[in-house]
């Protein structure tokens, strides 16, 4: 194809198309009409469908959520493209991401027929389909991966191989806008079907391939992958499926389209879409649910009547990122009650101290209230970024800290956790306690079922997205490490904040401002919840008013070298369990920052077993730990250092029940040692534990 000056024939052709697509729309709906030019677009955009797109902001200024006229949010996000994070813990972690999981997970799905799945459908490969009906959704979150990867900066190789699998996929969807490589040939007669339509993911493939659509778009301007998925929703889904007589009734299965779909509004402006996500969260009375089905599947139920979180962790997070995502744009005040009823029972009787979700592995689901099991937590590292993904939402309606609290305790700990230090190996399962003698391999470099690889690459791949946001009033900062934000007020001036800090190894950061000129706003800083003291200055003079779990509103006319230092205490914390969960009466869990800790067995003096341990706590028990960095250890972690006592042997204890005796048990004093949790796993196979039982001597 000749392409004059970086600009293709078809490029121009259609670009001109969508100009003149443009100047015909109605003025005064700035949002959708297109008539102002995109402000830091670099690129030429290729428009393929007569669907316009909001040009404010340009596709390359849009954050992981584009609510920048959402009528409910209170805060704006930030284009992942403006947070460029430095040397420090994240980016370490975002270059393994990178350079090592997104290519070899790319590799995998190759090694594994997911993307010949695809070939197949367009005679390029006679490979048979391989992999469970969700397949596709994990090719659509690899390209999600790549996407936010790309919008952090050029990675040619990355686009190269993602342009190539876009294309395949794009080629296999049907003239009627339809798109999955199972539900074809002796299988295209389920399509759609109830059945299909309860067990066959297909909304939930194609809600993952309108998420990989719309990063990918953000990340390039290249409309292709968007328009398929425009093509799916409105040729496919709309025309034949919904409320009123003429319409299939549709059964969300695995709730997933439904933010999708919202995200797909945001940026057509088609409220049809809105009022599709609206239906499949209302559920259709025309399907007859079982109440188990509307429990596991969390759909088919009007999601306002529900009143606590259940069944399967990951089909509820998501459905709750969907309703919140709802009522950011319709304000519905039974969306508002039932998601705040749903986000209290999670934090006050359904959530891990690591941010993780889903006690029980028999439906990879929710247990009862306090039912938090250690060794068979189930915790799937998808439903931890569920969480994470629902929370982020919570925050923009709010800009209430206890949201960013809780998202910074999910990416810290139970997501984290999820992908090994070397980026090629991943946990499904985040147990809080584990014994490798059961046989049990946690990391695996590939599952059959390997939703959460790619969902975890995709989340280190947005990272920079959720740093900062803006609102009418100024800017927020949610979380902390080295990086530099290039961004500008909501009232158009420019703005560059720079972190100096070590964390969350250190408690302190520094932050300079750079707003273009000097200009009244507040910068709201966040005051974690876990810290218990922060001290903050402007400028060398010490402000008041900090409060743990909650955002510091510093209002004033910033200028140039304005710095604000912060110091939060990071003195470890021991933390309790709510009595009610019995696995953990007795115990504590050590945190420190947002880094919950854990022991493994291999770090212990020789002879000693985690399952005969116990922690001694003195009056002043935190400062007793002792903290060490290692740089060379897990990646350079600091390590905890605390007085215990190790168990020995004795007769009785060998048997199951035995007389009580008031006698204290024999023991040895031992130092025992903590690394963080999200490092656990990386060595060789030894026991772990987040809880540990308190002595008694
Ligand atoms: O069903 C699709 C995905 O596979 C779910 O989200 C995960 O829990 C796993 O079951
Ligand atoms: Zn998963």
């Amino acid at each position: 194809m000749s392409n004059t000056q970086g600009f293709s024939r078809r490029q121009f052709v259609s670009s001109a198309i969508s100009a003149a697509a443009i100047s015909c729309l109605p003025n005064g709906r700035d949002l959708f009409t297109g008539t102002t030019a995109p402000k830091s677009g670099t690129r030429e955009i290729a428009q393929q469908s007569s669907v316009v797109l909001t040009i404010t902001p340009s596709w390359r200024d849009q954050g992981i959520l584009n609510v920048t006229k959402s009528p409910y949010a209170k805060l704006r996000n930030v284009p992942v493209h403006a947070v460029t994070i430095g040397n420090g813990f994240w980016a370490q972690r975002r270059e393994i991401n990178v350079h090592k999981s997104i290519p070899s997970m790319g590799k995998l799905l190759e090694a594994n027929g997911r993307v010949d799945n695809f070939r197949r459908l367009i005679g390029k490969s006679t490979a048979a389909q391989r992999g469970p009906v969700y397949s596709d959704s994990d090719v659509y979150k690899w390209t999600e991966a790549v996407a936010f990867a790309l919008q952090s900066g050029e990675r040619p190789e990355l686009r190269t191989a993602a342009d190539k699998i876009v294309k395949d996929i794009v080629a296999a969807q049907q003239p009627n806008g339809y798109l999955n490589t199972y539900y074809v040939g002796d299988h295209a007669s389920q399509r759609m079907e109830p059945k299909a339509q309860q067990w066959g993911h297909e909304l939930y493939n194609m809600g993952h391939f309108l998420q990989s659509a719309t990063a990918y778009y953000r990340a390039t301007g290249d409309r292709t992958l968007l328009d398929a998925g425009i093509h799916f929703v409105n040729d496919f889904l709309l025309p034949n499926f919904g409320p009123g007589p003429d319409k299939k009734p549709l059964f969300s299965g695995h709730p997933e389209m439904e933010l999708a779909l919202v995200e797909l509004y945001r940026m057509t402006g088609d409220k049809r879409q809105l009022d599709l996500a609206g239906y499949l969260l209302r559920g259709d009375s025309r399907i007859h649910v079982q109440p188990r089905d509307y429990v596991y599947h969390f759909c088919g139920t009007p999601f306002t009547s529900r009143t606590h979180l259940e069944g399967h962790a990951v089909r509820a997070m998501y459905a709750c990122c969907g309703a919140t995502d709802y009522y950011l744009e319709t304000g519905d005040p039974a969306y508002w009650k039932t998601l705040n009823v749903l986000w209290k029972d999670l934090v006050s009787s359904q959530m891990y101290v690591t941010g993780g979700v889903g006690a029980r592995s028999d439906g990879e689901a929710f247990g009862d209230p306090y039912e938090l099991p250690n060794a068979r937590a189930y915790g799937e590292s998808c439903a931890a970024i569920g969480n994470m993904m629902w929370n982020w939402r919570m925050l923009a309606a709010t800009g209430e800290a206890r949201f960013a609290d809780l998202l910074e305790r999910a990416l810290y700990n139970g997501i984290n956790s999820g992908m090994s230090l070397d980026g090629t190996l991943y946990c499904y399962r985040n147990p809080l306690a584990f014994d490798p003698s059961g046989g049990d391999k946690i990391r695996n470099e590939w599952y059959d079922t390997t939703c959460c690889p790619p969902n975890l690459e995709r989340t280190l791949a947005s990272l920079p997205g959720y740093f900062y946001s803006t609102s009418g009033d100024g800017i927020y900062l949610h979380l902390f490490d080295n990086s530099e934000l290039d961004w500008h007020l909501e009232n158009g001036v420019g703005l560059k904040v720079r972190q100096k800090t070590n964390y969350p190894w250190d408690g302190s950061v520094e932050i300079s401002l750079a707003p273009a000129e000097p200009t009244e706003f507040t910068f709201f800083l966040r005051i974690p919840g876990w810290t218990d003291n922060a001290e903050v200055g402007v400028n060398g003079k010490a402000l008041a008013g900090a409060t743990p779990g909650q955002y510091l509103p510093i209002r004033r006319r910033w200028s140039a070298a304005d710095v604000i230092r912060v110091q939060f205490n990071m003195t470890p914390q021991f933390l309790e369990a709510n009595p009610q969960v019995v696995e953990n009466n007795g115990r504590v869990a050590v945190q420190r920052g947002p880094l919950v800790y854990c022991l493994e067995q291999i770090d212990q003096p020789e002879g000693v077993t985690l399952k005969d341990v116990a922690l001694n706590l003195g009056a002043k028990s935190s400062a007793q730990f002792q903290e060490e960095f290692h740089k060379d250890l897990l990646g350079g972690i600091i390590l905890l250092r605390h007085a215990g006592a190790a168990y020995g042997e004795s007769a009785e204890h060998n048997s199951l029940y035995f007389r009580y005796s008031a006698e204290p048990r024999k023991s040895r004093p031992v130092s025992l040692t903590f690394i963080p949790y999200y490092a656990w796993a990386n060595r060789t196979a030894t026991p772990m534990q987040v809880w540990t039982p308190i002595s008694r001597a």
